[in-house]
This record gives C-alpha cells, structure tokens and sequence, in this order.
C-alpha cells in the first residue's frame, strides 16, 4: 500500500458478523439508469463490494422480494418503493439514503434529483461500510451547503507548482490532449468522493497561454474526463491576456476592443468545452496585472468578465488578496478597504474569493474581516490546503481544526450567532450563490500529498466544503477509519493526535498571536529577523515590531486601526488588550515583555513556555506514534516516523531561532521551562536553504 488509493480503500471487513449482516443487505443491486456516470457508480460499486464483502456484483432489476440496494432518482423509483419516501427535503445534488422494509424484505434506496447526487449518495452508503456502521435503520438526507466546491491548483503550465510540496503538478500539457494518465480518472474520482465539484486548473499567477487554442484542447480533454464525475473546470485568467496573446495594446476593462476579445475567447473556450465553470482571477496583487493598471477598479475588472460569461452560465471568482507598498500604515486592512465600498454594485455571477485571514495562511489568523461585512455580495472562502507556512508536506498538522476554527468564528454581522460558516453556505445574508475554494495540496507523489497525512487536510476539505460546520472531530475519525482500521486502540489516540497538532504548529512556530516571521521566499523555518527585502511588508519585523519596550503589531484603535473593521462587539473584544484573546494578543497589540498574562507570568515568560510547549507536544505525537506499529503498514509507519523527527527538529529549531531573537530585545532570561538554545544567534541567522520546493528565484 502506498498510499495511492486515499480514503477510498476497500479492505475486507474482517468481523463476520458485520460482513454476513451487508451480504444479507445487499442481496441485489438495482442501478436505475444508464449514462456515464451510472456506470461510473455501478464501478464503483462492483470495487466496493468485492473488496469489503468479497461479492461479485451484478447489475439487476428491481424484484421485492429479495434484500436490494437500489440507486435511483425518485422518478425513476419502482413504483413499489415510490410510496415509501419523501423527496421535499432533497436539494440540488443533495442524496437521500434510506432503510425502507417492504413485505419482510429491506431495501436501502439511495436517491438523488441528479445522476451527481447519485454519484456522491453512493460514496456516502461505502463509507457507512468501510465505517462499519449499522445500516439497518439507515435515513440519512443530505445536501451540499455550498455551490462550488473547488480545489485551486496553483500549477504552472512547465509542471512546477507554486507552494507545492508532492512533487510536480499531475496535469501534463505535453502529452495531452490525446494522452489521457490514469492518474486524472482517480483524480476525479477521489474529488467527486468528497463532493468536489470543481477545479481550477492553473496558478494564479497565471500564464495567458492556457487561453490559446493549443492549450484549450488540453484542458478540453481534462474537462471530458471530469464531467462524469460532476466536476466542472475553471481557468486562471490572466488580466493582460488580450495584449499577450491577443496582440492588443490595452488590457483596459471599459475598452471596446478588450471586450470584444474576451467576449470572443470566452465563446470559444464554451464552444469547447459547454460548461466550463468560468475564471478565477488575481488581479493589481503581487505584481499581477490588473483593471487598476488603466485607472480602473476591481469592480470594472469583474464586471466586465462576468457580464461576458452570465450568458454562459459561467462566474468571474476575483481574489481579494490585494496589497500594495503604497499603503504604508497595516496591509492587513488593504482588502476591506477596496472591496467593501462597492457591495452591491458586482454583476451576481461574481463571487470575491477571500482567504480566511488578512495576511496570508498563518498557522493562526482571526478570521478576514470581509466576512459578514458584504451582505449583498457572494464572498467564496479561501483555505490553503497545502501547507506554505505550516511546514509544507513535512509537518503533521490536521488542517480542519484550523477550518473550522474559522467557520466558526462569530463575525457578530447580524448578531450573535452570525458565524464564518453561514456567511459562507449564504444562509446568514441569503446568498444566491455560495463558494468554497482550496488551494490544492495533490503533486505527482504516489499518495498525492507528500505526507501521507496531507491526505486527511484533502479529505476535510472537501467535507467541510459540502457542509462547513462539520466538526473537525467527525471528519478526523471518518479519515482514520476510512485510511487506516476502525479498531478504537488506534483511532482514538490519532484522533487526539490530529486534533491538538494544529496548536502544536502555533505553539513552535507563531504563540501568541504571532505572525508572518518566516524565512524569505520559502517561508519554511524561522526568519524574524529578516528586514532587507524591498517592500516593507513583505519583511518579518514589519510583523511582529519587537522593540526594547515589547513586541506584536498594534492594530488597536490608537494604533492601526484594523480592530475597526471588525463588527462593533469584536472591535471592541480585539481592541483592549485586556479582553483580546491570548491567541490573537500580538496579532493586535504591541505588547510589554513585562506585561502579565492570565497565568500571572511575564508575556516573555509566556513565549518561552508556549514554544517549549509546542517542542514538547511533538515529542508527545512521536510516542504516540510509536506505539501505533501494528495497526499501520510498516513502510508507511516509518515514513510518518522519520517526518515527525523532522517535524521534532525544525520546531526545536523555531523555539531555538526566535527566543534567541527576541531576547535581544527583551534582555530577559528565558523562563525555567524553556530549554535554553544550543547555539547562539548568528548560527541560526546563518542557515540557509538554497532549495525548497514550490518557490521562484527572488520570491519574498
Ligand atoms: C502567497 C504565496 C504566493 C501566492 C500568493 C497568492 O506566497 O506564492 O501567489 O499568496 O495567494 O501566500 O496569490
């Protein structure tokens, strides 16, 4: 086993009971319809049956008197069983799985208003069995929460991936389009398992070649292989295409004839490919070109897309992750302060896609203050799934904690109660379309992530797409038992494992609030004394501002300000340094190395103890780890192994780097918990790291 399948392993059920108690359910197989993504199911299931329960599966009709599972959508339903459900609460792609006894038979339907709810209706009743779950009783509906579900890759047309750390990027332009890998049919499969229902395919930093016709074939060829699965394919757009491949001299978005070439690229591209999801741009972002190159906004740029896509069907999902060196005072009030002006006036084809904080995919950010602060626009989420500034695909750390951690941060918009999490899904300003995107951690390695945990951040991902307010908790032991064994002795500590490591990565890397004090371009291992970079904050020290007097970055209302574009409650919470959550203290405050915290200690003592705690809680999953040898395949045991001593030596290495740092400042003995550094500072200023993955020459 190396790791290929994912979740999607179907290893025979060992308890008898359990496997006698399915082969007595599942006498008959009944597949109404016949198309491709039918088949697709019925493949689907013949793998799973074969593999669980050792069945071969037969296609057949429907006949009551023998035990049945039937797949079907309610039109479609034997008249017999039509009688026995209700449909008024299945939406959209949701599924309904239900339990129903006829005559002294019990038939488990599985039905859906569309052959992709079928699809995803069908994987859910195969986790129940790889669960080993009681589906005698079963009555589960279920509806996707949020409308786009997608994974952006941030993927280069030369196969390198921006911030990707498993290897190269799995679509080869070279050999598509007449060359179709396996590797994009499992590809498919394993998304649409999760309810993924679209993909970006390309960086943000985007390429306009993807645009030409060579290219377009390709992706044509992907999105043929997607389709079936429910998946639709998007591009990155690059704003200056019309001058770089259209042989225009203006990218101006108000000018005629920029419009008409989008106009004519965008019929060609749904000539090709009929539902082609639309275009994700980054636009006047980190030297990205952009509407605000000719005088005009965001608002120009978007809308002139999305009016030229509306009668496509297709959306415009324009990132909101601006900040430019003009703005000298906090970048992490740049965005709100651009796009929040012109709620209400975007086309409603348009969703701003918002990373889940200001900054940029810290180990821990408050949530971005747009949320809950456009009611009348659609705002997507943006979560990283790979792991940029949370130690790559080298770190064991369960991304859905700090997911959910952000859904369910309370933006007080309209109240108590008005979480991340309905902003999201739309329910808390009734959003006619709802977006959810995550930037790709799959590569070319043979378990797609690198680490073979990366999978579970993947898998929660997708989860949390369908429904953001699953808990983390949930999706962690379904991950477990669908990756590894249902037996207790083992997930009951990797659970636990899983759902501390995301505050063990805050405690060793960023305690207390810290933020973006990360080595240059990389952003892997320590840097916080970095300051020579040309734009200012794109420098550590810009960050935290440690000084003799104390450290973090005063973003209260004598300071930045940035507490002010926070719902009223939350300014005020954030605001006051006795009331700001320990968590986000240097986040928004600049705070004495004398100042007591909670515990009656020193803030400095705190540093110290927190990233003490964070060395020691590594040390803590390693014993852990160790002691789960027989539930895990000895290769795949050891290569977890030799990663958290990696993981062991780097968070050493953090503690060692940064209080070594800030004690220059703080002039303070490190706290008696604190295991001192064993070198001194100028040897940690001197690494080095010539390469990292997933990074350009000269990238901040
Ligand atoms: C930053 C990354 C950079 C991305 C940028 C983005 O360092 O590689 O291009 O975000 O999201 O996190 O556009």
């Amino acid at each position: 086993d190396n790791g290929y399948d994912l979740w999607l392993k179907y290893d025979k059920i060992e308890n008898q009971t359990i496997a006698k108690e399915y082969r007595d359910h599942l006498k008959s197989i009944v597949v109404q319809d016949a198309d491709e993504t039918t088949a697709i199911i019925k493949k689907e299931l013949s793998l799973a049956l074969k593999g669980l329960l050792g069945v071969a599966f037969e296609p057949s009709t429907f006949d009551s008197n023998i035990n049945a599972l039937v797949i079907s959508k309610p039109e479609n339903l034997p008249e017999d069983l039509k009688k026995s459900i209700n449909t008024t609460k299945l939406e959209k792609d949701g599924f309904m799985i239900k339990a129903v006894t006829l005559s002294d038979k019990m038939h488990t339907l599985i039905i859906a208003k569309t052959n992709s709810g079928l699809l995803y209706g069908t994987f859910h009743f195969i986790r129940q069995l790889q669960q080993q779950k009681n589906i005698k009783n079963l009555e589960i509906v279920d509806n996707p929460q949020v409308d786009l579900r997608v994974l952006n890759h941030w993927d280069n047309l030369d196969r390198s991936v921006e911030r990707g750390y498993a290897g190269f990027s799995i679509w080869n332009w070279h050999t598509l389009p007449d060359f179709i890998d396996q590797r994009y049919i499992d590809y498919a499969r394993a998304n649409a398992s999760i309810g993924i229902n679209g993909t970006v395919l390309t960086n943000v930093n985007s390429n306009a070649l993807i645009l030409t016709p060579l290219y377009l074939d390709k992706v044509k060829a992907l999105a043929e292989v997607f389709r079936p699965y429910g998946i639709k394919v998007y591009l990155t757009a690059r704003f200056s295409a019309p001058i770089e491949i259209g042989g225009l001299d203006t990218a101006d978005p108000l000018d005629p004839k920029v419009i008409n070439w989008w106009k004519t690229k965008t019929a060609e591209i749904y000539k090709l490919i009929p539902d082609f999801g639309g275009f994700l741009v980054k636009a006047n972002s980190e030297g990205q070109p952009g509407p605000q190159n000719y005088g005009r906004t965001h608002l120009d740029g978007a809308n002139m897309m999305a009016s030229i896509l509306k009668p496509h069907n297709g959306v415009v999902m324009w990132r909101a992750f601006v900040y430019s060196e003009h703005d000298p005072t906090d970048r992490a009030k740049q965005a709100y302060s651009e796009f929040i002006p012109d709620d209400g006036n975007y086309l409603d084809n348009v969703l701003i896609q918002v990373k889940n904080g200001a900054i940029d995919f810290q180990p821990r950010e408050p949530f971005h203050p747009m949320f809950g602060a456009m009611p009348k626009t659609p705002l997507m989420m943006e979560f990283q799934i790979t792991k940029e500034y949370l130690g790559f695909a080298t770190h064991l750390v369960f991304l859905p904690k700090l997911f959910e951690e952000v859904l369910q941060s309370d933006t007080y918009q309209k109240g108590e109660g008005s979480t991340v999490a309905k902003v999201i899904d739309g329910s808390l300003h009734n959003k006619k379309i709802t977006g959810m995107a995550g930037v790709a951690n799959i590569g070319t390695d043979f378990n797609w992530t690198g680490h073979l945990f990366g999978q579970a951040d993947l898998y929660g991902f997708g989860r949390l797409a369908w429904n953001p307010n699953l808990e983390s908790a949930t999706i962690a032991e379904e991950w477990l038992q669908l990756t590894f064994t249902t037996n207790k002795e083992f997930v009951e500590p990797i659970k636990k494992l899983l759902l501390n490591s995301r505050e063990t990565v805050v405690n060793y890397m960023n305690p207390l609030g810290l933020h973006h004090i990360f080595d240059t371009g990389h952003h892997y291992g320590p840097g916080p004394w970095v300051s020579n970079l040309s734009r200012p904050e794109w420098n550590p020290v810009y960050y935290h501002k440690a000084d003799d007097q104390g450290i973090g970055f005063d973003r209260s209302f004598t300071g930045s300000n940035a507490v002010d574009q926070y719902a009223p409650e939350l300014a005020k919470k954030f605001g006051n340094i006795e009331t700001c959550p320990e968590a986000y203290l240097l986040w928004f405050h600049h705070v004495p190395w004398e100042y007591k915290l909670k515990n009656g200690r020193t803030l400095w003592d705190n540093l110290g103890i927190k990233y003490q705690q964070g060395v020691d809680e590594v040390k803590g999953m390693i014993k852990t780890w160790e002691a789960m040898k027989p539930y895990v395949n000895s290769k795949q045991h050891k290569e977890v192994t030799m990663r958290l001593n990696i993981q062991l030596k780097e968070a050493i290495w953090w503690k060692d780097a940064c209080m070594s740092y800030f004690k220059t400042f703080s002039k303070m003995d490190y706290p008696m918990e604190m295991e001192k550094p064993t070198h001194d500072l100028s040897y940690y200023q001197s690494l080095k790291f010539p390469f990292a993955p997933g990074i350009k020459p000269n990238w901040h």
